[in-house]
């Protein structure tokens, strides 16, 4: 444990993960004090625009909070080092770290390294922006051997030493354009993964994706050559039947991505463990969710598909007609591009919040489209429009925060929507 007897810190943000680091920072033996830009219990508000000089030895940025931004720099002027809460945490942290990276899938493969890690005898808690930061989990009493790390590019912007065990990436694609000036900019934030790595790390990557030659590079995909591929439902480590898809409760090109990438991650892995435990693993809430069947209409609850990639890829599991709502927070991403899909896949698009306008806007020429104000009256025309044999998708390719505190309570507000059902699941 990082020893801190003497040292002052100032802790970033007063959400779950600046509060974790601010124990942890305790617990190290720093004095610790905790700001928000908000009124935020335990916190001394700071002021938004120009953050608060503070001269401590130590300044832990929240990953939410832009790091080249004027709240902190305010800070860090006249402070030592300024660390992410990620750098901090895997400081006091002397296990096996799988670090995982990417736009789309995150969560999941998170969840499913976590298992299979575990059903090979060590335990492993998946932690990050997954939802519990990694402060937490390095005070818990008995610390896990292995931890299944979900990084966001905020998270890795405020890396230093951070030096990852193994590296999954598992795709790439435009998204939070709201926080960064270019693609290239999210880009590098993400690539900082790879940033500290031994060249004996494994790095487990899609095929196709690019990265800077480093550390031992294993592919994995569902549509090309890879050292880890799919044929006919069936995925192969090299030339190796390895899993059947249909055995696992996972559906869909990406899952069979998130599982391949998962299993490339723990070479020590059988096929064996890997069957019986991905025969008992369920998919997250909100990520193309099966919530109803009413009157022969399926309500799929992917609230979860927050940037364009994920939106895409839950249109292209799509087999029969297809409802889509979509809609939500501004954040400067491009729909064009979704076009021919959508022309292909949806027979209506019914959009909502901040960029419901946009989205009609962009594709009313050659689709059928209609904008409404809240989700509410978006499932109420779906409900409508829809015929026996319709899915009605509820996948927003864009962020809730313009009507909701975040995508699971988005999500739960569009089940709480969905008509009563017909047919139980
Ligand atoms: N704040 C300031 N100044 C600012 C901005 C914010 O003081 O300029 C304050 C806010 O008033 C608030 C606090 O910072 O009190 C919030 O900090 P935070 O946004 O870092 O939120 P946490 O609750 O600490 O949650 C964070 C991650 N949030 C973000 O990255 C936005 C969580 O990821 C993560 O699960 C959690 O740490 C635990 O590690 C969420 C997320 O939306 C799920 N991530 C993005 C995504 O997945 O797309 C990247």
């Amino acid at each position: 444990m990082l020893d801190l007897t003497g040292k002052t810190v100032a802790v970033l943000g007063a959400g779950r993960s600046g509060q974790a680091a601010a124990a942890l920072a305790r617990h190290c033996g720093a004095v610790v004090t905790i700001y928000d830009s908000r009124e935020a219990p335990g916190a001394i508000l700071a002021t938004p625009e120009t953050g608060q000089e503070v001269n401590v030895d130590l300044v832990i940025v929240s990953p939410g909070i832009e790091t080249l931004g004027d709240f902190v720099k305010g800070f860090a002027k006249g402070s030592g080092a300024l660390w992410g809460e990620v750098e901090f945490a895997w400081r006091c942290y002397d296990g096996h770290t799988i670090g995982i990276t990417g736009t789309n899938g995150k969560t999941t493969t998170t969840e499913l390294v976590r298992d299979l890690v575990e059903a090979t005898g060590k335990s492993c808690v998946a932690c990050g922006n997954y939802g519990v930061p990694l402060s937490e989990v390095v005070l818990y009493e008995k610390v896990p051997e292995v931890i299944s790390l979900e990084l966001s590019s905020f998270q890795l912007e405020t890396i230093i030493d951070f030096k990852p065990d193994a590296v999954i990436w598992l795709n790439f694609s435009p998204d939070h354009m709201d926080r960064y000036q270019s693609v290239q900019e999210y880009r590098e934030a993400k690539l900082r993964i790879l940033e500290n790595i031994s060249p004996e790390t494994l790095v487990v990557l899609r095929a196709g994706e690019e990265l800077p030659e480093k550390g031992q590079m294993v592919t994995f995909s569902s549509d090309q050559p890879a050292h880890w591929s799919l044929r006919n439902g069936d995925i192969y480590c090299d030339e190796e039947k390895f899993l059947t898809m249909s055995e696992t409760r996972l559906r869909g090109l990406h899952n069979a991505e998130n599982i391949m990438a998962a299993c490339a991650v723990i070479p020590e892995l059988s096929p064996e463990i890997a069957a019986r435990t991905l025969a008992l693993y369920s998919p997250p809430e909100h990520r193309c969710e099966l919530v109803a069947i009413v009157d022969e209409v399926e309500y799929l609850n992917d609230s979860k598909a927050t940037n364009l990639h994920a939106l895409e890829s839950a249109l292209r599991s799509q087999t029969r007609p297809t409802i889509l709502i979509a809609g939500g927070k501004e954040k400067g991403l491009d729909y064009r591009p979704l076009a021919s899909l959508l022309d292909r896949k949806v027979k209506f698009m019914i959009s909502f919040g901040e960029i419901g306008g946009a989205l009609k806007a962009a594709f009313s020429e050659t689709l059928s489209c209609e904008t409404v104000t809240t989700l509410e009256e978006a499932v109420a025309l779906a409900a409508s429009a829809s015929v026996p044999g319709d899915t009605v998708l509820f996948s927003p390719g864009t962020s809730s925060f313009d009507q909701f505190q975040s995508y699971e309570a988005r999500g739960a507000a569009f089940k709480a929507a969905v008509p009563r059902p017909t047919q139980s699941l």
